[in-house]
């Protein structure tokens, strides 16, 4: 699976899952059709986060998964992750590709559409838009709603993947389509399904591809 056909990112982050479990998780979401594989830990230390991407790397390379680590580019570049995913206020991709070298994926959050374009412009490999609604695993960002997505779509979406991200659930992804996104991220409500599998197997399910 490669990025650019990529309709489901899912993002394996610590506030849902122990560490003791992240192997089965992170292995649950691929087995459900996840397209790309992120770690995010906000919180814990370089020698955790280390030791479970070590874990994960392997599981996604058997399944054709790009792994790809929240923040640390330093560590990324050590681990040989296939991606690294940075913030707003982490500097800018130049400063990125200095630690990552030219072939690493990089992506970037972004919260406007001024900020989608502007990452474009950059040359990021793939872009976060959202949060879409206000979500519990993001907290202190309002939500931008979705009424820029097709605007989004349009401009930025159709040169390198976007993908929308925030709130969105299997309860409330046919209208997060409908509105024109064509790529998602879902965290909580994949992490916290009874099960996870058929979770990810259902929303992969239901998005048609992007190209
Ligand atoms: N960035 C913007 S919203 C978000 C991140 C990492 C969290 C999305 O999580 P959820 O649980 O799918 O709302
Ligand atoms: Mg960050």
């Amino acid at each position: 699976m490669s990025l650019q056909t990529a309709r489901l990112y899912a993002i394996l982050d610590l506030g849902y899952a122990r560490e003791e479990n992240a192997a089965d998780v992170a292995a649950a979401l691929l087995a459900g059709g996840a397209d790309l594989l992120q770690l995010r830990a906000k919180g814990h230390s370089e020698e955790i986060i280390r030791r479970i991407a070590e874990t994960l790397m392997p599981l996604c390379k058997n399944a054709g998964v790009p792994f790809i680590l929240n923040d640390f580019p330093h560590l990324a570049a050590k681990l040989g992750a296939d991606g690294v995913h940075i913030g707003q206020d982490d500097g800018s991709l130049l400063d990125a590709r200095k630690i990552v070298g030219p072939h690493m994926i990089v992506g970037r959050s972004t919260h406007s559409l001024d900020q989608a374009r502007a990452a474009l412009a950059e040359g990021f490999n793939y872009i976060g838009f959202g949060p879409l609604f206000p979500t519990p695993t993001k907290l202190g960002r309002p939500g931008i709603g979705l009424e820029h997505i097709r605007k989004m779509e349009r401009d930025v979406g159709s040169r390198i993947p976007a993908f929308c991200i925030g709130g969105i659930r299997r309860d409330n992804l046919q209208t997060v389509l409908d509105a024109g996104a064509r790529r998602v991220v879902i965290v909580s409500d994949l992490l916290q399904a009874g099960d996870i599998t058929a979770a990810t197997k259902e929303v992969r399910d239901s998005i048609p591809s992007p190209v």
